[in-house]
């Protein structure tokens, strides 16, 4: 069986959510999928003239330089040990080539705490979507028959506690949080001990847009991300650094400087919907050596899914299909 008739075979088996995958991948499907069926339609070999089309296509998607080059490489590379004939051969050998790129296998499952409350830090510069994310995971975990609690770690920007607060007053969930003003560290402290008093098992932390040139609030993070462990050993188990894929290769730049002061252990990449740049997430799995843990699909409250590469890559095999 081909490659693309397995992930195809994989999409079907699953639930519902393939709708809402199709959907919110749209953008990227139809912008990427039709870009390489006009390549792949005209193939004529892997020509010089073919290779750098598909660089330019996968440049326009968002892959970033290095990793296109690389994709463009690996092709290249595959070509010549395989028969390939015609478009059809290509596409299946691109798709493979981006799954082997993505190497699924080796990233580490989510790290949950099995001896008391799982702290999941949530990161990343200002508007990329923190807040609202941390309202979608706990819905997520919600239906996984969670117990839930949200800390109000962003003090820094007028009402954003009481965005916070507003939606886990919608999903009926404990919010944690300090006064105007106060420091958020004491605020994750409070919130940790709360979780550990009532057997929470999932503590989504936001904490505020913070630009990267601003040291004194990445002290502020390490800050938090010290206490953070003092009260709950092994504590934060993830911080997710949020990235909004529509601003692009820009949002990977950011990334350096959480590095710095936390240990980023996932991506969670949010607008996909309103965005053609998907191809954001191979070069973040590239570039930054980390998984994209989930996927803003679109604005409501069941709109972030766990990130799937070969759900990604069917999406965009079957827009080249929509075309061709
Ligand atoms: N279409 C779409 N909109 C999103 C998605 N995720 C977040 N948004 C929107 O992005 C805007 C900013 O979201 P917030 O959650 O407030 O962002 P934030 O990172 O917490 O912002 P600050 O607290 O100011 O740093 C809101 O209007 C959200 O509805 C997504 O996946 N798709
Ligand atoms: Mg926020």
């Amino acid at each position: 069986m081909s490659f693309l008739d397995q992930l195809k075979n994989k999409f079907a088996k699953k639930d519902s959510n393939s709708d809402r995958y199709l959907d919110g991948y749209k953008k990227t499907r139809k912008s990427f999928g039709e870009k390489l069926g006009s390549i792949f339609r005209a193939f004529d070999g892997l020509t010089d003239e073919f290779l750098e089309e598909l660089m330019v296509t996968l440049l326009e998607s968002d892959v970033g330089v290095q990793t296109s080059e690389k994709i463009v490489d690996m092709v290249q590379t595959e070509g010549k040990d395989r028969f390939i004939r015609n478009a059809d051969d290509v596409i299946e050998c691109l798709v493979e080539q981006m799954d082997k790129l993505y190497d699924k296998n080796s990233i580490p499952a989510i790290k949950y705490n099995e001896n008391g409350p799982t702290v999941i830090l949530v990161v990343g510069v200002n508007g990329v979507g923190k807040t609202t994310s941390i309202a979608k995971l706990a819905n997520y975990y919600l239906k996984q028959g969670k117990k839930v609690c949200t800390a109000a770690g962003d003090t820094f920007r007028a009402g954003a506690v009481i965005q916070l607060e507003e939606w886990s007053r919608r999903l009926d969930i404990p919010c944690i949080k300090g006064k105007e003003n106060a420091d958020p560290a004491s605020v994750m402290v409070d919130a940790c001990r709360f979780a550990k008093e009532n057997n929470i098992d999932i503590l989504l932390a936001d904490t505020a847009g913070r630009l990267q040139n601003k040291a004194n609030l990445m002290k502020e993070l390490e800050k938090m991300y010290r206490v953070i462990g003092k009260e709950i050993p092994s504590a934060p188990h993830e911080t997710w650094l949020v990235i909004d894929s529509t601003t692009g290769q820009n949002g990977l730049h950011q990334a350096g400087v959480f590095f710095e002061t936390t240990k980023v252990s996932g991506i969670v990449l949010t607008k996909l919907d309103g965005t053609a740049k998907g191809g954001i997430v191979l070069s973040i799995r590239d570039q930054l050596h980390l998984p994209v843990r989930f996927v803003g699909l679109g604005e409501t409250m069941d709109d972030l899914q766990p990130f799937d590469i070969d759900d990604f890559l069917y999406s965009i095999a079957q827009g080249v299909d929509d075309v061709g």
